[in-house]
């Protein structure tokens, strides 16, 4: 049988999304794990998913993430963003894409369990 390379999908998404996509990898046998955080410039809440998979499982968890994570266009407040917001209290909100999802996906050299 042909070798599938190991790959690392690193997934950050919405809060919002972030439950509903766990559970449909994990129903689709895709393994995962959901770390919390918070989004460096919005500084709001959003989960990094990591999911260790073959290399022929990676279009399966992008469509997967694609059919859960949609983005949409919000209007944010200036004075309320980490390094826009001094000075800058006439200014018009800025449109900001939220909501969709920002995937990576990386070689994995190596993997174990202990
Ligand atoms: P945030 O850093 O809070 O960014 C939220 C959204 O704000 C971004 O959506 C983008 O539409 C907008 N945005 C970010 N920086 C901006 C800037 N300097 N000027 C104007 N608009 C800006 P996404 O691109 O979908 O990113 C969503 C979240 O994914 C980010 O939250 C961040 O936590 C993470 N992320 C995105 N790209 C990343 C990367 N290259 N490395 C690490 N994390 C990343």
């Amino acid at each position: 049988m042909a070798e599938d390379p190991l790959k690392l999908v690193v997934i950050i998404a919405s809060d919002v999304d972030a439950d509903r996509l766990i559970k449909r990898l994990v129903q689709r046998g895709h393994p995962a794990t959901k770390i919390g955080g918070i989004g460096g410039f919005l500084r709001r809440g959003n989960a990094t998913i990591l999911s260790g998979i073959g290399a022929s499982e990676v279009e399966s968890v992008v469509g997967i993430v694609r059919a859960e994570c949609h983005a949409r266009s919000e209007y944010v407040p200036v004075q309320t963003l980490p390094f826009l917001g001094e000075g800058a209290v006439f200014a018009d909100p800025l449109e900001v894409r939220v909501g969709g999802a920002t995937v990576f996906v990386l070689n994995v050299e190596r993997f174990e369990r202990t």
